[in-house]
């Protein structure tokens, strides 16, 4: 902690400090800190104290733009410090979302904030609030119902003592709501404090954050809504990533194109991502599916919103002391069911009630002329095996049913693709 000297001069006893607010440059760092302790001695009344100035980081920023970091946590008493004491300087804000872990992850944490409240304030970061003119109600109205939505989210508290400017901020969410919940928690934080660019870093240390840069700089710089880390096209994949889990990312990516309609998306599981403050005010962050599903859940809705997506290469990275907490088996169906209902709530809400696109009357044909196939098809089957004659009549009507329904399928996909290969950046 570095040493000021302060003049004091006695008069009549009223100690008076000789460190002119005047000599204060515009931007002195130290106006933000809050006044550090006084050490030293005061002899016969006029004295030099020596006191122990706070000091105050300015905002580190990558390009100019705050970056904040939202790190969930269950159980991660033996991996956080380590997530926190790698993390890149450019990191302004470091958002650890501690999901009621019953072990000592709190504690840690804490300890941590101590640490680095030690070494200096952060600049002071308070969250944003909209002044009202005569032409923005519309703001207005959005921020009162941001507020309103905190009543949606897992309760929580922000645990920091100054949450100004501590550089990490410790959420305790007082019940297990899951990864996806810490997320959108962690998110909210950072869209009220109107962060730049907000990345997600697990937990658990299988981040490299040596890539952290490459996976901020594309909102930064290009303006891009969206980055994530994709696995598997890193050479490595099929030696690092453990079997199951590779099979089981895969097919919840090729569910997830079909869902999400960024087509091209691969390696949908990884938490790796970055988005900017205009695309985390785009989407409803108290909506966010709660559980491991979160990343797919999370391309929909901004599928929907028309956020721009970009994928960047990352190393996929194993066995660094890391416990994983995810049920693959169970995770796998809840997550299909879960796309397939986010498909539907895609169809509708981008391609009908924002905008009409074709491509919804072709894949809403495509899946009745499908549906009504079916007894035709099962008709046709079971005389097939007692071995009936298999009349005319349904035989034309499920031929017809079945091609038409496969042909608007068709359709529909290729018009789905095209229509948002805009968005995949
Ligand atoms: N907030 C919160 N975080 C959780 C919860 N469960 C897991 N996490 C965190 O989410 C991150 C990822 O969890 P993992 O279980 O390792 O899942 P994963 O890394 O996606 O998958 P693996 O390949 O199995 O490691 C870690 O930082 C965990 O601490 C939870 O219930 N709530
Ligand atoms: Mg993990």
């Amino acid at each position: 902690m570095p040493l000021e000297k302060v003049h004091l001069f006695e008069f009549d006893g009223l100690k008076i400090d000789g460190h002119s607010q005047a000599t204060r440059k515009e931007g002195d760092e130290r106006q933000e800190g809050s006044a550090g302790g006084t050490t030293g001695v005061d002899m016969c009344g006029i004295g030099i104290f020596v006191r122990a100035a706070p000091r105050v980081w300015p905002l580190r920023m990558l390009k100019g733009r705050t970056v904040a970091v939202v790190v969930p946590c269950y159980n991660e008493e033996s991996q956080i410090g380590f997530v926190v004491e790698t993390m890149p300087d450019f990191v302004d804000r470091i958002v650890i979302v501690n999901d009621h872990s019953p072990d000592r992850t709190a504690e840690v944490v804490k300890e941590l904030i101590a640490k680095d409240r030690a070494k200096g304030l952060g600049k002071r970061m308070v969250p944003v609030k909209v002044e009202r003119t005569r032409w923005n109600e519309a703001e207005i109205v959005l921020e009162e119902e941001s507020e309103r939505e905190m009543a949606h989210y897992v309760a929580s508290q922000v645990v920091n003592e100054q949450p100004e400017t501590d550089r990490i901020i410790l959420i305790n969410n007082l019940k297990n709501g899951g990864v996806g919940a810490g997320i959108a928690r962690g998110y909210k934080w950072c869209k009220d404090h109107a962060i730049d660019c907000t990345a997600v870093m697990a937990g658990d240390g299988q981040m490299d954050p040596g890539e952290l840069e490459s996976i901020c700089l594309p909102v930064i710089d290009e303006g891009i809504d969206y980055v994530k880390g994709n696995r598997l096209i890193h050479r490595s994949a099929w030696l690092v990533i453990p079997r199951v889990r590779f099979f089981g990312n895969s097919i919840l990516s090729i569910l997830t194109k079909l869902a999400s309609g960024y087509w091209r998306v691969s390696d949908t599981q990884t938490g790796y991502t970055a988005i900017r403050l205009r695309a985390l005010q785009a989407i409803k962050l108290h909506k966010i599916y709660r559980s491991y599903g979160m990343p797919n859940d999370m391309l929909v809705k901004l599928n929907i919103a028309q956020c721009t997506l970009r994928e960047v290469e990352i190393k996929p990275i194993y066995r660094v002391g890391e416990q994983s907490k995810m049920k693959v088996f169970k995770v796998i169906p809840r997550v299909s069911r879960l796309l397939i209902k986010s498909f539907f709530i895609r169809l509708w809400r981008k391609y009908l009630f924002k905008d009409f696109h074709p491509l919804f009357i072709f894949y809403n044909y495509a899946f009745f002329a499908g549906l009504v196939t079916i007894p035709y098809a099962y008709k046709i089957i079971k005389a097939f095996i007692v071995g009936e004659h298999v009349n005319m009549e349904p035989l034309i009507a499920f031929l017809f049913l079945a091609t038409s329904s496969f042909q608007a399928l068709i359709f529909a996909m290729w018009m789905d693709m095209q229509d948002n290969e805009r968005l995949y950046k």
